[in-house]
């Protein structure tokens, strides 16, 4: 195989390895490259690892391998190596074809969406074998992968003190600062990177929901929509997700003429990783409400048959609507979106406080905060507020108690609970406002339901009870003559 300016194994003369020559794989190597690294690339299909150097040999120093042995030959020691394959399987079958070339000491990164539980399974696989194995989370699509992601790199401290500073120089950087930093150790960096997902579910229904409420209250049109966006995000709402909410509002269809929102098919997908951070709450114990929503409203979109049906069949009693302070509306919108995107985040980082706990990982939320303020996804303004919290306390026990969003939740209340009762009367459906919304009155209530359901189970199940009065633990024989026993 030809080389770009470079030179041929077997010396080992590159820095850095990527073995994975697809979009996220190919662009990874060349930024690494852009960055003066030295970059050997290995793909299972020869083709596409010709392809990639044929293309873009010329952009720095590639060394392109004909198979895994040459590859990690051409590796300087200790051997750092990036696998961007396709998650699961693929991912086990190219650890399996690299693994006997290694030598202890040497670092395996895998920056694909790998489960965090098999990313714990593989760190333990290799360490034991004098490994090192990195789970990484990577974000910011092939775009980021080329010009600068967010990256969450887990595994011990020893892996990222080699493979860090690289991952720190080709990440995004915001004011100077990369947005890569060591997340903890075997899991955390793929655990973190999965609820970066979730929250991104979250954020996009909250801002689908925005538009369905001003598109039908107002009346207005996708056009008039994206200058309300654009401006929103010239405020504290700034972020890359509401900027290009208001790019694809204004795009129009060429085929058509038509909005182009007005031709795209209605249904979106919830595989990966968003899927699994709602699984993984549920196992946690956590309340991750607005992801919950964000996953279960496409699994709603997509159930074209359900809605068909539903459409037919159902009445449909929603009161006409015709919002007549235009301005105040909007406004509403924006302070509940604000409210219920404070929410999203709040939950998401008690998911990782949660796991962090569990696994004994030490995450630094703050940090995660900072690390996802460039190159990613959710990456936004408001990130800054999050670090600032958890700067001003690193224990935060619930983000929405720091007095600053406290703040902008109280003032936002009453908007919120306008904006989703409208919704309500005008059959607009807002699962994420609401529950959002629900979640906040839920915590701030003074007695929960939980009572009376402690009551119905002990009554049908002799599940027990505790009592607001006393301590201990107590039964009462509804069956009987209903005197209380305490068990404890
Ligand atoms: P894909 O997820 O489409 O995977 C394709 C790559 O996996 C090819 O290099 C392919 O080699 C290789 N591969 C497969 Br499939 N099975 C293999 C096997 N058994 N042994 C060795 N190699 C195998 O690529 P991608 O979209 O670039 O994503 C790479 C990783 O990054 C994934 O885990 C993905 O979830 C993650 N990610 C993607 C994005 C994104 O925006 N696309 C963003 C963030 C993270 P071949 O050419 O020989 O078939």
């Amino acid at each position: 195989m030809s080389a770009g300016r470079s030179e041929p194994s077997p010396v080992a003369t590159a820095d850095i390895g990527v073995v994975g020559m697809a979009v996220m794989g190919s662009n990874l190597a060349r930024n690494l490259a852009h960055h003066g690294y030295t970059v050997a690339v290995y793909n299972r299909t020869r083709a596409r690892t010709e392809e990639v150097v044929r293309d873009h040999g010329g952009e720095g120093r590639f060394v392109p391998a004909a198979d895994v042995g040459s590859f990690v030959e051409s590796l300087k020691r200790p051997r750092r190596i990036i696998l961007m394959v396709k998650a699961g399987a693929a991912t086990d079958a190219t650890i399996q074809s690299v693994l006997p070339h290694l030598e202890a000491g040497d670092i395996v990164m895998d920056g694909g969406n790998s489960h965090f539980l098999d990313t714990i399974r593989r760190e333990g696989e290799l360490s034991a074998r004098g490994l090192h194995f990195v789970g990484s989370g990577i974000s910011g699509g092939e775009e980021g992968a080329l010009t600068g992601p967010s990256i969450m790199p887990g595994g011990t401290a020893e892996a990222y003190a080699s493979l860090g500073p690289m991952l720190e120089t080709i990440s995004a950087h915001v004011d100077g600062v990369p947005c890569c930093t060591h997340v903890g150790p075997d899991g955390a960096g793929h655990f973190v990177k999965m609820v970066h997902n979730g929250i991104e579910y979250a954020d996009m229904q909250l801002i689908g929901e925005s538009y369905d409420l001003l598109r039908r209250g107002l009346g207005a049109s996708p056009a008039e929509l994206a200058d309300v966006f654009a401006q929103w995000n010239a405020g504290d709402l700034e972020s890359f997700l509401i900027e290009i909410t208001a790019e694809v509002l204004r795009h129009v269809d060429a085929g058509t003429g038509r909005p182009f929102v007005d031709v795209v098919l209605d249904r979106a997908g919830q595989k990966g990783t968003g899927k699994w951070t709602v699984q993984t709450a549920l196992d946690l114990g956590v309340p991750v409400t607005g992801i919950a929503e964000a996953t279960f409203a496409r699994a709603l979109s997509s159930q074209s048959t359900q809605r068909e049906v539903a459409r037919e069949v159902l009445p449909r009693d929603a009161e006409p609507w015709d919002v007549t302070d235009r301005d105040a509306f909007v406004t509403d919108v924006r302070q509940a979106l604000y409210a219920s995107k404070v929410v999203a985040y709040s939950q998401g980082f008690d998911e990782i406080a949660a796991a962090s706990a569990e696994h004994g990982w030490d995450i630094d939320r703050g940090a995660m905060a900072r690390i996802w303020r460039g190159g990613c996804i959710i990456r936004a303004q408001f990130l800054n507020r999050i670090t600032e919290a958890y700067e001003r306390d690193p224990g935060l026990t619930l983000l929405l108690a720091d007095p600053y969003f406290a703040d902008i939740v109280g003032r936002g209340l009453s908007a919120w609970r306008r904006v989703v009762a409208q919704a309500a009367l005008h059959g607009v459906p807002t699962p994420a406002f609401a529950s959002s919304l629900a979640y906040y009155d839920g915590l701030v209530t003074e007695r929960s339901t939980a009572a009376l359901i402690q009551g119905q189970r002990d009554l049908f199940g002799a599940h027990t009870y505790q009592r607001v009065d006393r301590p201990g633990v107590f039964h009462t024989l509804w069956t009987g003559d209903r005197t209380e026993i305490e068990l404890a």
